[in-house]
């Protein structure tokens, strides 16, 4: 049986015990009632706003309309007061004041009445809106001003605690062996010099001699761009050599710089990746000689290795760019599997070098009767791996924090040659 067919009960609030009930409920029992009394329907020639208004009678049993149900009011106003979170209160003002709240509901009955009740009706209702909303702004200040003052409490800063530790973050060994190498050769004079990454075929390959049929040339060993528009290519340089002629195209003799960076091959395997780290170095002036560069490279292999009197050979050797060329081993021990280098009748190759061919001079405007000089070249990787004992190349670049945890360095230690190069 639907609840509109059942027959009404009376109004609620005219049974003694109605007002007994808990303030929370009593707002929806109001509602119900107003509802239980509408389905009724008004007396014959009753205004409907009849029932939403004060039910009380005066002594002489007269309804007096002119105040809204204080009921509903009174149970709104104490639910409100009795709201202990902002979700609850904000629940209370959709059932009061949303588009389907209680109080809204009453105002959408004001259509219906006579002008007369309309009017003070409408203020009453109005007035009964605006307590309802300044009581419910009241009730969320109060709730805020506790939430607030309960984190206050509970926040509260320990000054005696100890300090975090910092998560400190590590140089890679790259960084590290790249200040390492700057910071030697600045010592014996040389600038640091830097050039382009991607660089065309004059400065990567004809500059330094390599003929047109060179096997570096070929697309196997040098990652090149797409062709441009007048059939030029560029390419990933293949080592940093072109910075050194830029240099020498750029600036008279004496010339005495450090070339490090970034280089790229076609080759990825246990000993190479496409991306690697090259140290070059180049002096030109007018009596520079292979003696020179012997001084010159033993400084740096003693400095570095931090060892003294490390033995050295220069085994006669082959590039383009040099006459005469040569490849540098520095004697070593391997015995237990541990390396140990300045000891031992072992021999470890650890880079390249020359005096610089007199068609590279030539092809940077340099004559070769007025101005010689030596180049050397090294990876970077290698004497990294051979000082700091990494077995593996490719770890390198796989961006592993525990591999960079071990095999990190602090970044505030910068390396020096009279501080130390590393701790
Ligand atoms: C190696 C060998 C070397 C050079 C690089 C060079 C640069 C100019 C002129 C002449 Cl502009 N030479 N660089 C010379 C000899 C060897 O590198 O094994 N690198 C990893």
């Amino acid at each position: 049986m639907p609840p509109w067919s059942a027959k009404p009960k009376r109004r609620s609030r005219t049974r003694p015990d109605a007002r007994a009930r808990p303030t929370q409920r009593s707002g929806i029992r109001a509602l119900t009632a107003y509802r239980q009394v509408k389905m009724r329907g008004p007396p014959a020639g009753r205004d409907p706003a009849f029932f939403l208004f004060s039910s009380s009678r005066d002594h002489s049993g007269t309804r007096h309309m002119d105040t809204p149900d204080t009921d509903l009011r009174a149970s709104l106003l104490a639910a409100i007061a009795a709201a202990d979170s902002l979700e609850a209160l904000e629940a209370l003002r959709v059932s009061a004041l949303g588009k389907k709240g209680q109080v809204t509901s009453l105002m959408k009955t004001l259509g219906g009445m006579d002008p007369e009740t309309r009017k003070t009706a409408g203020q009453a209702l109005n007035a009964l809106k605006d307590e309802i909303a300044a009581a419910l702004d009241a009730r969320k200040a109060t709730l805020a001003d506790a939430a607030l003052s309960e984190r206050l409490a509970r926040e509260r800063v320990d000054v005696t605690l100890a300090p975090r530790d910092e998560p400190d973050g590590a140089l890679h060994p790259i960084s590290q062996t790249w200040e390492e190498v700057v910071a030697i050769f600045a010592q014996m004079g040389f600038a640091v010099a830097e050039g382009p990454e991607i660089e065309d075929d004059f400065h990567n390959f004809t500059a330094l001699n390599f003929p047109p049929g060179h096997p570096a040339r070929d697309m196997h060993d040098t990652f090149f761009l797409p062709r441009r528009a007048d059939g030029t290519r560029h390419l990933l340089r293949t080592h940093t050599s072109p910075v050194q002629i830029r240099t020498m195209l750029g600036q008279k003799p004496p010339i005495r710089i450090l070339a490090p960076g970034r280089t790229y091959r076609c080759d990825s395997d246990m000993t190479h990746t496409p991306m690697f780290h090259q140290f070059e170095g180049l002096v030109i002036d007018k009596a520079t000689h292979f003696g020179h560069l012997k001084g010159c490279l033993s400084e740096f292999v003693e400095a570095y290795f931090e060892v003294e009197a490390v033995p050295m050979r220069f085994r006669p050797s082959f590039f383009p760019f040099t006459e005469p060329s040569a490849e540098v081993d520095i004697g070593c021990s391997r015995k237990g599997g541990e390396l140990r280098i300045g000891a031992g009748d072992d021999w470890l190759e650890i880079l390249g070098c020359g005096m610089v061919h007199p068609n590279v001079l030539r092809a940077c405007g340099l004559d070769p009767e007025e101005y010689q000089g030596f180049a050397f070249g090294m990876g970077l990787e290698r004497i990294a791996m051979l000082k700091y004992g990494i077995p593996d190349l490719r770890t390198f670049f796989e961006s592993d924090l525990r591999w960079l945890r071990h095999y990190g360095f602090a970044s505030l230690d910068v390396p020096t040659v009279q501080g130390g190069l590393s701790r």
